[in-house]
């Protein structure tokens, strides 16, 4: 018998700064703990923590304010519970104040390439996850350009793999991510969902992030707010293509599509 393999449902827990001004900070961490418990009853493995909007056109965070955000709620998550816990951020310093507590993967859309990343993720165990992106931020969305968008993508990764093994850090613990909506068009986007096995020649697990992003917006005319029907079809779409971890917003109807992927894939429901 052939091992079916579904993925994971990692729920995203961004820690805005709004939830600061309303109540203080022990509020906000309350709040996010429920939200990550209400997660875990959906059927969430992982959640993932960031204390950064990395959104198109979005504001830089200060360090300071990402390790106010960030370091407290990973502190009381890792006892209260039980959850694998991923930190989606890209600086050095972050993962530093982090990584001492029970963190499972660093999710960074920067593929370590903050100073000092690399070497500071060889003394750990943690997994973690490449994520590409042309461009920053900022400005990601104006114009992007490929020679070729998955060949492009590929190698960026498996050059970010490879610095990282020289560095000491096992291929096991590695995880990557073509980095939908970071610096790439509506075509570019779907060239890659249309072409993801490509990505398995790298040989490593798949991290995918769909939900709500513009591309999903664009091809249904729906704002952000009516985008999960959308989110369904295209994580299930990257389930089927060997995706082993899914990023997202919506955990309970992910889980539930995921159960019928499985099913599906094992030709039974049991
Ligand atoms: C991703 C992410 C993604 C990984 C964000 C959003 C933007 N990390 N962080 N992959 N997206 N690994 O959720 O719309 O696609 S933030």
């Amino acid at each position: 018998m052939t091992t079916v393999v579904v993925p994971e449902v990692m729920g995203i827990l961004n820690v805005t700064p709004d939830s600061f001004s309303d109540g203080g900070r022990f509020r906000h961490i309350d709040q996010a703990l429920r939200q990550a418990e209400q997660m875990v009853a959906d059927g969430a493995r992982y959640v993932d923590i960031g204390g950064e909007s990395t959104r198109p056109g979005a504001a830089a965070v200060s360090l300071q304010e990402e390790l106010d955000r960030v370091v407290p709620l990973v502190e009381k998550l890792s006892t209260r519970v039980d959850v694998l816990i991923s930190v989606d951020t890209c600086k050095t310093s972050v993962m530093q104040e982090v990584l001492p507590f029970n963190v499972r993967m660093i999710n960074d859309i920067k593929a370590l390439q903050d100073e000092g990343a690399v070497a500071l993720l060889a003394q750990y165990s943690t997994d973690i996850c490449l994520m590409h992106m042309q461009g920053e931020p900022r400005t990601m969305q104006h114009q992007p350009h490929y020679s070729e968008v998955v060949e492009d993508v590929s190698d960026f990764l498996a050059e970010r793999m490879a610095i990282c093994t020289s560095a000491g850090i096992a291929r096991e613990r590695i995880y990557l991510d073509p980095g939908f909506g970071f610096g790439k068009s509506v075509t570019h986007n779907y060239q890659l969902l249309q072409r993801l096995e490509q990505l398995h020649r790298l040989e490593q697990p798949l991290l995918i992030g769909m939900s709500r992003k513009s591309m999903l917006g664009q091809v249904t005319g729906r704002p952000v707010e009516e985008r999960l029907a959308a989110s369904i079809a295209a994580a299930t779409i990257a389930a089927m293509k060997g995706a082993r971890i899914l990023r997202v917003h919506d955990v309970k109807q992910t889980v539930d599509a995921m159960n019928v992927v499985a099913a599906t894939l094992a030709g039974d429901w049991t």
